[in-house]
């Protein structure tokens, strides 16, 4: 971990990952019952478990008044007619923010509340999306051949819950069914007790 302030390049020349303490890669064998189309899961993970996203990480403290922030990349490809995407979930503080500044490509951000609420925000290089306190969040990558590249900045007390979205899973899927980008209700969105 850095001693005392810092700074590093995410203009020219984009992100340098020798600048990062912790590099996490996130295969499809990571992604198990998160595909709408299981069979398609089981069939590409067969031949190879490809490399979906990454996260390169500056190390902070865990702890409430540090600001947790990195580089996520999401590739681009399907598993069926679902776009590559991460696992997704809400913080263990449900009462904390994170902001996302996209640097490179076109996605969607998915997103819920436990109450319900649910939207899709556009990622577009340039843009920066705010995720309020209580909205699990997903990344989408929605193109054919390249990455998604984002910077986020979230509290260093927020913690990560994926359990929730891993047995529900999220109300929203992000569909390519010939035509592009569809939103459609998840047919397997399950809610949680007392949900
Ligand atoms: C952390 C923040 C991102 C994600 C990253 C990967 O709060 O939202 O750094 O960790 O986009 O997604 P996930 O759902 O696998 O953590
Ligand atoms: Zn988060």
């Amino acid at each position: 971990m850095k001693d005392g302030p810092f700074s590093f390049n995410l203009g020219e020349g984009g992100f340098i990952p020798d600048e990062y303490d912790n590099h996490i890669q996130r295969r499809l064998s990571n992604m198990k019952g998160q595909y709408l189309d299981q069979e398609a899961y089981q069939v590409k993970l067969a031949q190879e478990d490809i490399l979906l996203y990454e996260v390169y990480e500056i190390k902070r403290p865990e702890i409430e008044g540090e600001i947790l922030h990195g580089i996520s990349i999401v590739h681009p490809g399907k598993v069926g007619e679902e776009y590559f995407m991460t696992k997704g979930h809400f913080h263990t503080v449900l009462e904390t923010a994170e902001i996302y500044y996209t640097l490179k490509g076109r996605g969607y951000m998915v997103m819920e509340t436990p109450e319900g609420e649910w939207a899709v925000e556009e990622l577009a290089a340039g843009r920066v999306l705010y995720v309020p306190p209580r909205w699990a969040h997903r990344s989408i990558n929605l193109q054919e051949d390249e990455d998604l590249v984002m910077f986020f900045a979230y509290p260093g007390n927020a913690g990560h819950d994926y359990g929730t979205i891993e047995t529900q899973g999220f109300r929203k899927l992000v569909l390519d069914k010939g035509n592009g980008p569809e939103i459609v209700d998840n047919p397997r969105w399950l809610p949680s007790e007392g949900g």
